[in-house]
């Protein structure tokens, strides 16, 4: 259960360690004054219908009621502990799980931790503006959602820095709160997390890919030998669920909407008529597909080959894969660049593979999400089918950096590629276009031009409920 007489929620007894609660308490005021800076600017006095948890388990863990942002209940919650779990992969196979940070693993993990940790806030800064151009009441309620738990994610990792890492800990929990995302000086540390996130196509994108990069790192270290951070990661993702649904739907709305206006003015020029064309939207996946892509290292990494078999970090769904979890003999095929000029697949160490191996199964739910956004441009009758870009096209993160390649996978010149890069990427105009779509819908059960409603409210309340009470 969790105990929400406590000053900071928790299913893990802080108030039975003094020196953990003194600590959390003084870090907690500085999340504040963080959340109120960076948080969602505008709106920090309104009452918004959120959920907040109430327990860990799968069944019946949200409440759901107005708050307003800066009063919600941010806490600490891990997933029940697995009795007697055992670590499932890399040297220490079959040893308990670890209840403490072994010695040797201590600065990796921390390391690892931080990295996670400073994508959460990353996020909420890089959305803080979009509250004033929303779509709709509902559209601004989940966005603050969003928001709150990415909030609360960041509580996770804090937890973990504070209650296991002593002073180092409390250190990284400070700098968590230093660094700001895009800042030329204090950057946040992965690449996609700098990166604006300045319309609502953006947001929905960026919770589609960049999310959904969440729930593959944090199902990988929720098969971590260091227990907390397996329980704390696999509560995270019940949440992490709510953020994509948000993204495939807003893309999925803006999608129907962009059919229904073809349809109606028999034209794909959508600008005339205040739409988002299918061209347009197809840009703006290709970016972020290509930047969240970046979130999954090298291919070829001797640091993630390095967290396997420390036990620190498996591979997603690690136990319902059928060979020996240490992988010293096996190898996985990877694409690589053949003498500058072609892709080939080649069989490398399955260890130092264990990016790309990520980077494949990501690349799977992508388009299976792909798949039923062409399904309901398909149903409208209309001829056009929404791509995801060749895993080269647009990188700058690991082998293929820096090289030019077009959406469909060719190796191109500079020339081909200055001539095409307007059609394959947002440009400014492209995104000035969008922009001026971006005016705030306030009015309960009203939306934007550009998006479709939804099919149904959140918690059974109808489509038109008054998520956000505006002041
Ligand atoms: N940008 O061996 P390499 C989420 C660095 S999203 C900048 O290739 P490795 C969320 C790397 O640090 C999930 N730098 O990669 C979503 C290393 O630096 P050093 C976030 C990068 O170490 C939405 C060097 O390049 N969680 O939760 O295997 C909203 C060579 O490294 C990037 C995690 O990422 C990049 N994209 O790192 C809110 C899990 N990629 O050693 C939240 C924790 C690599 O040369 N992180 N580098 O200084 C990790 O597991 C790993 O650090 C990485 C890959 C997956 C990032
Ligand atoms: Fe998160
Ligand atoms: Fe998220
Ligand atoms: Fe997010």
């Amino acid at each position: 259960a969790i105990d929400y007489l406590e000053s900071i929620p928790n299913n893990v007894d802080i108030s039975g360690d003094r020196r953990l609660q003194r600590a959390l308490e003084a870090w907690q005021p500085r999340f504040l004054d963080w959340w109120k800076d960076m948080g969602p600017e505008g709106f920090q006095g309104d009452d918004v219908y959120l959920r907040t948890a109430i327990s860990v388990d799968s069944n019946g863990w949200a409440n759901f009621g107005y708050v307003r942002m800066p009063e919600y209940r941010w806490g600490i919650f891990l997933a029940e502990p697995v009795e007697d779990r055992k670590i499932s992969f890399g040297d220490h196979k079959g040893e308990a799980a670890w209840q403490e940070v072994p010695g040797e693993y201590r600065s990796v993990l921390r390391r690892l931790i931080v990295t996670q940790g400073d994508t959460e806030p990353a996020s909420v800064e890089q959305q803080r503006l979009l509250g004033m151009t929303c779509p709709s009441l509902y559209d601004l309620r989940n966005l603050f959602q969003v928001n709150v738990e990415e909030g609360r994610h960041l509580w996770a990792m804090v937890y973990l820095l504070h209650a296991y890492f002593g002073r180092d800990g409390r250190e990284e929990a400070e700098s968590l709160l230093e660094r700001r995302s895009g800042d030329a000086d204090h950057p946040r540390i992965l690449g996609a997390f700098n990166e604006d996130t300045p319309d609502w196509l953006s947001f929905f994108m960026f919770t589609f890919f960049t999310d959904r990069d969440g729930k593959y790192q944090l199902a990988t270290l929720g098969e971590s030998g260091f227990d907390p951070l397996s329980r704390t990661c696999r509560f995270m993702l019940t949440e992490e669920a709510h953020h994509m649904f948000v993204g495939e739907t807003g893309v999925g709305r803006v999608i129907e909407r962009a059919c229904e206006l073809m349809k109606e003015h028999d034209t794909d020029d959508l600008a005339p008529h205040g739409g988002i064309s299918l061209a347009l939207l197809q840009k703006w996946l290709n970016f972020h597909f290509s930047v969240s892509i970046d979130l999954f290292g090298s291919e070829i990494s001797t640091n993630a080959a390095n967290y396997y078999t420390m036990g620190l970090k498996g591979r997603f769904a690690e136990e319902k894969i059928d060979d020996d979890h240490r992988l010293k003999d096996a190898h996985y095929g990877v694409t690589g660049l053949r003498d500058g000029k072609r892709f080939g697949m080649s069989e490398e160490p399955a260890l130092t593979a264990l990016n790309e191996r990520l980077r494949d199964d990501y690349v799977t739910d992508c388009q299976r999400g792909i798949d039923r956004w062409n399904r309901v441009i398909r149903n409208a009758g209309i001829d056009f089918e929404l791509k995801l870009p060749h895993r080269a096209f647009h990188r700058q993160i690991g082998a293929f950096a820096g090289l030019k390649v077009s959406p469909d996978g060719r190796i191109v010149d500079d020339a081909e590629w200055a001539a095409n890069e307007a059609k394959w990427l947002p440009t400014d105009t492209d995104r000035a276009y969008v922009a001026s779509l971006m005016h705030p819908v306030m009015e309960p059960g009203k939306f934007a031009n550009w998006i479709a409603p939804p099919r149904r409210g959140i918690n059974a309340q109808p489509v038109e409920f008054q998520y956000v009470k505006h002041h």
